[in-house]
Formats: structure tokens, C-alpha cells, sequence
């Protein structure tokens, strides 16, 4: 079964999963046996790998590492195509479509697909929405976009990415945010939306956490509250 057809599933059933983001820039390749032998007995389904600006080759070393340790699915979130490897499992294939920036609305992902003829990962269309989590973020430097703010703005763009086939919703407060995606807005989409819906940014505790699923999302993304305390991963 594809990794896409296993959160169709998922969905389904009413099953939630949780993923931890790693930033390959943060990650210190040192610390990889002891991190698998937690995330091994940890809650987390998924492995996100990618951050706004990584050189090449760092992300192929984590992921290469990773996959020694861990049976885990490994899904690369990338901020530019020079993140996409093929030893991953599945490459989310984002469109910043919250932003009006064509570089990271199709142009980035123009240049990837001479990468992606020759490797075997699943792509999966991804609707990428900013949401203003009330910090800058570094996607907002990095992409020269700005995150939306109304809820009928967030909505109706989570609507026009479903209409043009995107198969899964990102909506992001950004890494580090203060205020994450709110349960209102999840709810909104996920319950006029038939696409499973992924929330990420500033989520810091379980509540949060258990209370996004209630409203609504599938997949919740968590960086920041592991990167200061790896402990937290056996925890959560
Ligand atoms: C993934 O950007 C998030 O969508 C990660 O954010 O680091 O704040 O958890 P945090």
C-alpha cells in the first residue's frame, strides 16, 4: 500500500498521526543511535526531514542515517529541491500556495522533476498555507511571502487546492511560532475538506496536540519542542 493511500486510511478510521520534523542543518549526526533507540518506542508514525535552507547532500546524510536505525517512514518536507533524496520514502511536494511567489508555487518544482524521473519516491501533492502563527518565520524570509490571517482567505485557499488536485493540506504556523494553527480553522477545513488535513508550527504539549485531533487533523508536525528537549520524544 502506498504511504498516501495508508492516511486515506487512517482517515477512515479516525486514526491520527504524529510526526517529528528534523531540520538536517540542526540535527547532529552524532547523536543518531541514541535518538532511534527513542524514537524506536516513541509515539511518532513519521519522520519529517527538511528545513528552509539546507546545503545539499546534508539532507541525503540524515535520511542515510536514519534509515540504518529506524523502520520509521521517512517523508521529505523541502524547502528547496537541492532536499530531495532518494533515500527517503515519500517527498511531500509542496506548493507555497498561500504565497504569490512562482518560484515556490511551480518553479521549484519545474526544477525537480529531472530528480524525480530517476528515483523511486512517492510524490505526494501537497497544498502548503502559511498561517500567521504571530512570529516571522523563516519560510516568510525564505519564500518573500507572507502568511494568511482571514479565516475565509485560509479556507477558501484550502478549497482551491483541493479543486486543483492537491492530495494533502499543510497548514503551518511556521517553526517556532507563538501561536499554532487554531483549532477553529482546522476544523473548518477538515470538515468541508475530503483531503487529509497536516497542522504543524508552535505546537508544544500534548493538549495541543490531542486537541487539534479533535478538530480535525489528521497529521500533527512537531520540531521545535524535541530539538530543546529530545526527552520530550519518548513522551509525547
Ligand atoms: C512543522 O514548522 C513546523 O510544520 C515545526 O514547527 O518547530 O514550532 O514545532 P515547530
Amino acid at each position: 500500500m502506498s504511504f498516501y493511500n495508508e492516511i486515506l486510511q487512517k482517515k477512515k478510521e479516525n486514526k491520527k498521526s504524529l510526526a517529528i520534523l528534523l531540520d538536517p542543518d540542526k540535527f547532529d549526526l552524532k547523536t543518531i543511535e541514541e535518538f532511534s533507540k527513542k524514537l524506536i518506542v516513541s509515539s511518532f508514525n513519521y519522520v519529517f526531514v527538511g528545513g528552509s535552507a539546507v546545503k545539499e547532500k546534508v539532507t541525503e546524510s540524515l535520511v542515510f542515517e536514519l534509515k540504518k536505525h529506524v523502520k520509521i517512514p521517512v517523508f521529505i518536507f523541502p524547502g528547496d529541491i537541492n532536499q530531495i533524496t532518494d533515500k527517503a520514502d515519500v517527498l511531500l511536494f509542496l506548493s507555497l500556495v498561500s504565497g504569490r511567489n512562482p518560484e515556490f508555487l511551480i518553479g521549484q518544482q519545474v526544477k525537480a522533476v529531472p530528480k524525480l524521473n530517476k528515483s523511486s519516491l512517492e510524490v505526494i501533492p501537497t497544498g502548503y498555507i502559511l498561517v500567521d502563527g504571530g512570529t516571522e518565520t523563516s519560510t516568510m524570509r525564505v519564500s518573500d511571502t507572507l502568511p494568511l490571517n482571514d479565516s475565509d482567505e485560509i479556507f477558501n485557499t484550502a478549497k482551491a487546492s483541493e479543486y486543483l488536485g492537491m492530495k494533502l493540506i499543510y497548514l503551518e504556523a511556521g517553526s517556532g511560532a507563538n501561536k499554532p494553527v487554531s483549532e477553529a480553522i482546522v476544523s473548518r477545513i477538515s470538515s468541508n475538506l475530503k483531503v487529509p488535513v497536516i497542522v504543524g508550527g508552535g505546537i508544544k504539549s500534548r493538549t495541543k496536540i490531542d486537541s487539534l485531533f479533535s478538530a480535525g487533523a489528521d497529521l500533527v508536525v512537531v520540531g521545535n519542542i524535541i530539538e530543546n528537549n529530545p526527552n520530550l520524544l519518548t513522551v509525547l
